[in-house]
């Protein structure tokens, strides 16, 4: 079939991109695209999943509209947010933001049940407050028992897209249930939680075909013929099939949008003690590789400060006045939980600058300057670790999604790490996800294929590691900083 479909949803926004062959080039088209976001109720934060589902639907609609009758489609979305159905297949409660603080402390008191490295020696999975275990272990207990299926939120938009469940591979890894040796849920694990095997349903792997969709909703919506492929459905698992990277070892990638995962691919899982205390996860890739990577709290907090100033400027306005801005004037720990979630992420910068004794950055400009600094520095952080975990020498950095177009952090990071850093594509998600389509349809060989054609078609920016004024001095400044806060 020569018309694919990307549904990729992130965390503010989603949308539905037409992808085709042409001319060994891959060509995009957004045929759709449509707002996301968390929202409060009773106290709690809950993803929208109809107005997702909707969307879906009004995409696919157009599509048809606009000629498209054949198709093939993925879905991607972020990681490790559920949804709970009974026997009829009905949702028993609405879907909890992984951002909402009910998990504050939950690790802890899990972890008071099974030792923090037992649980990573068992699934390789780095600890964020936020991983499906420690939700469903603080999610009402009445609740998980009446739940037949538990499925991700991709998982659930397949399902009601063609009636039929599956756990995507990718994204179960990311719950921090998978026993890395069995590839399948962990026993003890689910039994801590009151859980069974027989409440998650059949794994599936990214490039197997899944089946078409429900001849009602095609009916009723007047849709295109679709048939669904199981593609990477954890969005950075396809953003990193997405990468327009050659060779082994020799290259890293930073997924960049509302989070910063920074990370090599590996073959095998590196679930070590020292992998552990740096905090580095072994998430599953598509076609049976391990995304070793680190989360980084990303352009979330650059998102934050243009929504708490009432969006008073563009997102290439506030790099620009970022830009003139004194640089490494104030910095701060981006991963600190108090950045996860507050209620003013601007005056929450200012007061880790105050607190820290640092100058406190006021205007807009100066505050996406210190996030802009502390994310390249970080990143430096960040390969460093990781070179020396996995012994491998990095010579490029690839930076894909919505953070390659920005030439500032894109270069401060080359500075910083001392490495070329190749930015863009900036759609590297919906890129993965088409490519494992046309991979599953036998119109690409396999990844490395794949990458090529990325690297084919897409503008990459190259960007090569430059001077930093007393750099030294500024390294010592960051390493304080730090220490002062553990
Ligand atoms: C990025 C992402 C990260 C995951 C976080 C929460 O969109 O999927 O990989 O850790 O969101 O799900």
């Amino acid at each position: 079939m020569a018309n694919h479909i990307a549904v990729d949803i992130g965390a503010s926004s989603g949308r539905l991109i037409h992808g085709t062959l042409d001319g060994g080039r891959l060509k995009l088209r957004e045929l759709h695209r449509f707002s996301n976001g968390f929202r409060k109720m009773d106290g709690h934060d809950y993803w929208d999943i109809d107005h997702l589902f909707r969307e879906i639907l009004t995409g696919l609609a157009k599509a048809k509209r606009e000629g498209i009758r054949e198709c093939t489609l993925g879905i991607d979305t972020w990681a490790v947010d559920y949804v709970l159905l009974d026997q009829t297949g009905e949702r028993i409660h609405e879907v909890y933001a992984y951002r909402d603080t009910r998990t504050n402390g939950a690790a802890d008191n899990f972890h008071l049940r099974m030792p923090r490295a037992e649980v990573y020696g068992r699934t390789g999975i780095q600890e964020l407050s936020f991983n499906t275990l420690y939700q469903l272990f603080v999610h009402d207990s009445g609740q998980l028992k009446q739940t037949e299926s538990i499925l991700l939120v991709p998982d659930y938009l397949y399902f009601r897209l063609t009636g039929k469940k599956i756990n995507e591979f990718t994204n179960a890894s990311t719950t921090q249930m998978l026993n890395l040796e069995r590839n399948d849920f962990d026993d003890d694990l689910l039994k801590l939680l009151g859980l069974s095997r027989t409440q998650f349903v059949q794994l599936a792997e990214p490039g197997d075909r899944f089946g078409p969709l429900l001849p009602e909703l095609m009916e009723a919506y007047d849709l295109p013929e679709c048939e669904l492929i199981v593609v990477p459905s954890h969005d950075t698992a396809s953003a990193v099939v997405g990468v327009p990277a050659s060779g082994e070892n020799s290259w890293a990638y930073l997924s960049s949008g509302t989070w910063s995962l920074l990370g090599a691919e590996l073959a095998k899982p590196m679930n070590t003690l020292q992998a552990m205390e740096c905090n580095y996860t072994n998430e599953r890739g598509a076609f049976r590789t391990y995304r070793f990577l680190k989360n980084i709290m990303g352009l979330w907090m650059i998102q934050e400060i243009r929504r708490v100033s009432g969006e008073a400027c563009g997102f290439a306005e506030l790099v620009q006045a970022a830009s003139k801005a004194l640089p490494f004037r104030s910095l701060i720990a981006c991963n600190a939980a108090r950045f996860l979630n507050p209620d003013n992420m601007v005056e929450e910068i200012q007061s880790f600058c105050r607190e820290t004794g640092q100058p406190v950055p006021i205007s807009l400009g100066e505050v996406a300057r210190c996030i802009f600094d502390s994310l390249a520095l970080t990143y430096m952080d960040c390969m460093q670790e990781l070179e020396k975990i996995t012994g491998n020498e990095i010579e490029v950095l690839h930076i894909v999604g919505g953070g390659a177009n920005n030439a500032l952090l894109s270069q401060l990071t080359a500075d910083l790490t001392g490495k070329t850093v190749k930015a863009g594509p900036t759609e590297s998600t919906a890129v993965g996800n088409l490519m494992v389509q046309m991979i599953a349809c036998g119109l690409i060989e396999d990844m490395t294929a794949a990458r090529k054609l990325a690297a084919e078609s897409f503008d990459i920016h190259s960007y090569a590691p430059g001077a930093v004024e007393n750099k030294q001095e500024l390294i010592s400044r960051w390493k304080s900083l730090n220490s002062q806060l553990q």
